[in-house]
């Protein structure tokens, strides 16, 4: 693993940088109901089931197609130049509060202790699918960057802009795709950032090079298409500041299962 001294985030592209806020209109009724199931969720996870494995299934279970959702291809011309080099030249940055910052290739992260797990992926527009992703654990990375103070928060910073889709709740305001984790989930063994799904490299369509598996909730999480990991103290200056693209849009930030 190299562990770069010089400061990654003059090099990266402006691109990567996060859009502004977006103007948001929200029924506030439905927002607090919502709320209060999420936090229920979430305190139960966080005292009870802290360290509770999501299900794993066998090789039988596997689902023949695993269906692509959201973003299908990044159009971000630094997408499209990376992938079309098959990913040689794309790194993965972890910068934020860390000790170390680090800077991974695809190389670097196959050479990491792999997990595979068969896990249901379950979307909030009512299909689920079964895969096997394999890939490193988090948790060691975030060791290797070595977490400073005030570290709360794990950001995932996606290549594409999304802008949703008409015949699902109609479009939304079009922004980068970004995605938040707390650090027991960070920490978390099924937690992985998963280059491969049943032993084939990443489809573009189920997010290549690189995404993020986070098995105990919902699919909006499970940022496709990385490039960035901040670690930070606030959600404040990402997006509109609820953590999420769709956490930016009334979608709770917590999304148990
Ligand atoms: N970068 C990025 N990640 C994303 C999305 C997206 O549009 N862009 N969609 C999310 C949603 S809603 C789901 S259900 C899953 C879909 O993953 P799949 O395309 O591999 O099925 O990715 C999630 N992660
Ligand atoms: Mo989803």
């Amino acid at each position: 693993m190299k562990l770069p001294r010089r400061h990654l985030l003059g090099a990266l592209p402006a691109g990567l940088l996060l859009s502004g806020c977006d103007a948001l209109t929200r029924n506030a009724t439905a927002r607090s109901v919502i709320q209060s199931a999420e936090q229920a969720t979430y305190r139960w996870q966080r005292l009870v089931g802290r360290n509770g494995l999501a299900r794993e299934f066998s090789a039988s279970d596997i689902s023949p197609v695993f269906k692509v959702n959201g973003t299908r291809e990044p159009t971000n011309p630094e997408w499209q130049r990376l992938a079309a080099g098959n990913f040689a030249e794309w790194r993965l940055t972890v910068t934020g509060l860390v000790n170390r910052e680090l800077s991974l290739s695809l190389a670097d992260l196959q050479r990491l202790a792999q997990r595979t797990q068969i896990t249901r992926h379950d979307c909030v527009e009512g299909w689920s699918a079964i895969g096997q992703w394999t890939g490193p654990q988090l948790g060691p990375i975030l060791r290797a960057a070595g977490l400073r103070d005030g570290a709360r928060y794990i950001v995932f910073l996606c290549a594409d802009d999304y802008g949703g889709e008409v015949g699902k709740g109609g479009l939304q305001s079009t922004s980068r795709y970004y995605e938040s984790i707390d650090l027991v989930d960070a920490f978390h063994p099924q937690t992985i950032l998963a280059h491969s799904l049943n032993n084939q490299p990443l489809s573009t369509g189920n997010g290549a090079p690189l995404r993020l598996r986070v098995e105990r909730q919902l699919g909006y999480k499970h940022a496709k298409y990385l490039m960035q990991i901040v670690v930070a103290d606030s959600l404040d200056p990402f997006g509109s500041g609820h953590g999420g693209y769709w956490p930016d849009r009334g979608y709770e930030w917590y999304a148990g299962i």
